[in-house]
């Protein structure tokens, strides 16, 4: 089957894909793999195929947001991927995990547009148990900071004037804030795939903690690295599971 957006071949997707949004993500993601192939580069959409420690798996850039993510995420169930697992980066809510931390998503609170038109009020955004538990654990073995919990995805990046309640987010547990997260989970659930998520915190996302938002340092890097290696490491586990 041809894969129209992500421009892939069914038929060269092996069953367990990582993915993530930036495209060279993407890329340095795939340096890590032997046999390495680049299958296709269409619009945000970039995709690799590759062996870690024997394993076959893809990794695939999904774009920044839900609705474009779920494109990418639909296609790659639709050619046959039944394991998921993103490697991101996210805002955090405490001083207790700040940039260069690593949070590993249970679920993730529906606030975006997408999944309203998806499935129906109520409808959890959770991930697959086995796939966060091979993540936590891989993630711990790098160390550093390890926390696994709620995640909030938004569909707002910058502000508007529009008041984004994210004390009550942090005050209902939530850990962190990203964008893709609950399209993930509840395209995963609704076609029957299992799915995870791993990121890397980049600042803070709480006002009262908000410093200049600076991605580009050597401890978001750091973290970065870290889950990179534990999603590969996970997805050599998941492979025998
Ligand atoms: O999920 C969020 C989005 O993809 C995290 O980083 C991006 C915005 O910079």
């Amino acid at each position: 089957m041809f894969l129209p957006i992500l421009q892939v071949n069914s038929e060269d997707l092996p069953g367990l894909a990582i993915v993530c949004g930036d495209p060279r993500r993407a890329e340095v993601i795939a340096r890590k793999l032997d046999n390495v192939r680049e299958l296709s580069f269409a619009r945000e959409y970039r995709t690799f195929v590759g062996e870690f420690s024997g394993t076959r798996l893809a990794v695939v850039s999904h774009g920044v947001g839900s609705p474009g993510a779920a494109v990418c995420f639909e296609e790659l169930i639709r050619g046959g991927v039944g394991t998921l697992i993103r490697v991101g980066t996210a805002g955090s809510y405490s001083a207790e995990h700040p940039a260069g931390s690593l949070i590993i998503s249970t679920a993730a609170i529906r606030a975006e547009g997408l999944t309203r038109q998806l499935v129906p009020e109520g409808f959890p955004a959770v991930a697959d148990s086995a796939v966060t538990e091979a993540l936590y654990e891989a993630a711990l073995q790098g160390g550093g900071i390890v926390k696994k919990g709620l995640t909030v995805t938004l569909d707002v990046f910058f502000s508007g004037v529009v008041d984004i309640p994210h004390k009550t987010y942090k005050a209902a547990g939530a850990l962190a804030v990203e964008m893709e997260i609950a399209a993930l989970y509840v395209v995963a659930s609704l076609r029957g795939a299992r799915a995870g998520a791993i990121l890397a915190l980049d600042g803070y996302a709480d006002a009262d903690l908000a410093a200049e938002y600076d991605p580009h340092s050597d401890e978001v890097a750091n973290a970065v690295e870290r889950e990179i290696d534990a999603a590969l490491r996970a997805a050599v586990k998941l492979a025998s599971h």
